[in-house]
């Protein structure tokens, strides 16, 4: 599959992550809708409230939608904004990561379990200890389960440093190295980072850290880790420059270096995906707001084939 296809016509879906769980293509979106908040630079008209799961039996199959997963309503803690997830599989059981706003509308990730794919997911009482901004994406290695996550602006990852809240959340200075997107083992039961969350640093071509003024490189939000042929994979939005791109390194926890654009700027402000391999292929699974003439806060999710050159580099897709 060469052209990038929409998955769903019924409902408005963006940030995808996809995942073969039981070998079919299991898919978790954001379900965006129109709730009648006005766009602002904090993303409050992505206004999200509740998730739907999806499956595949092949990429070019029917697409099977298995209905609300989650609701903010039955999240006790949450009060609005159900950004990004993704789920994970450990022990037979299978985890939902939710970015949500607390009742003092502070972004936490929640975690939601199941006893398969297809949800329902019953969530736990509160949100992950420690846990702060939004974007939460789960790599699997051997027995361990890794959690990334963080955004900022509107995702509120400069209210932080640490892992601690700041009296002042500014971004660093434009010479002053980025914002770096956080990463943390997760404790056996899968409900709690089993570690303090750790920077994951992104390098430039001289080994200097990315800096914050580097718009068109430095790291916004949207993580997802994937591995191939021995590398690790980290890719990411630019945010206001509206790319997605990639960083490798020989180590999970890094240090990453930059290594290119893998979607060029499409129709709408956010840019967002993940990568995954299904029978054989690799596949992007990204998002952008054509079907909706534009409104950037209804998006639709897309997947398109995605290649890497002899040397590993993935070759860049061009948005719409
Ligand atoms: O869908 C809401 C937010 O928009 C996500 O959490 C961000 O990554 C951006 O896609």
């Amino acid at each position: 599959m060469k052209e990038a296809k929409y998955l769903v016509s019924d409902l408005f879906t963006a940030d995808p992550s996809a995942h073969v769980f039981n070998n079919k293509l299991f898919i978790y979106p954001s379900h965006d809708f129109e709730s009648g908040v006005a766009e602002n630079d904090n993303g409050d008209h992505f206004n999200m409230r509740d998730y739907h799961a999806y499956s595949m039996d092949t990429i070019d199959g029917e697409i099977t939608d298995h209905g609300v997963i989650l609701d903010v309503d039955h999240v006790d803690w949450a009060s609005r904004q159900m950004w990004d997830s993704d789920v994970a599989h450990k022990n037979g059981k299978y985890y939902l990561y939710f970015s949500a706003k607390d009742h003092n509308d502070i972004f936490k990730i929640g975690v939601a379990v199941s006893e398969t794919p297809e949800g329902p997911f019953i969530p736990q009482e509160y949100p992950m200890k420690g846990s702060y901004s939004i974007d939460p994406c789960v790599f699997e290695e051997g027995n361990e389960r890794y959690i990334l996550f963080g955004g900022i602006w509107g995702g509120q990852l400069q209210r932080y440093r640490d892992n601690k809240a700041i009296e002042v959340g500014a971004e660093p200075k434009d010479a002053e190295a980025s914002l770096c997107p956080k990463v943390a083992k997760l404790s056996d039961d899968m409900l709690e980072f089993a570690e303090a969350p750790k920077d994951l640093l992104i390098l430039d071509e001289n080994g200097n850290p990315l800096t914050a003024g580097d718009h068109d490189r430095r790291f916004f939000e949207a993580s997802w880790l994937h591995t191939y042929k021995g590398k690790y994979y980290f890719s990411y939005s630019t945010g206001n420059t509206h790319k997605l791109c990639y960083a490798t390194s020989d180590s999970l926890y890094g240090p990453y270096c930059y290594q290119g654009i893998i979607l060029t700027p499409v129709v709408g402000w956010t840019t967002h995906h993940s990568i995954c391999e299904f029978q054989g292929k690799w596949y992007l699974f990204h998002h952008d707001c054509v079907p909706s003439n534009g409104k950037t806060w209804l998006r639709s999710m897309k997947v398109v084939e995605l290649e890497y050159d002899e040397a590993g580099k993935i070759i860049t897709i061009e948005g719409t």
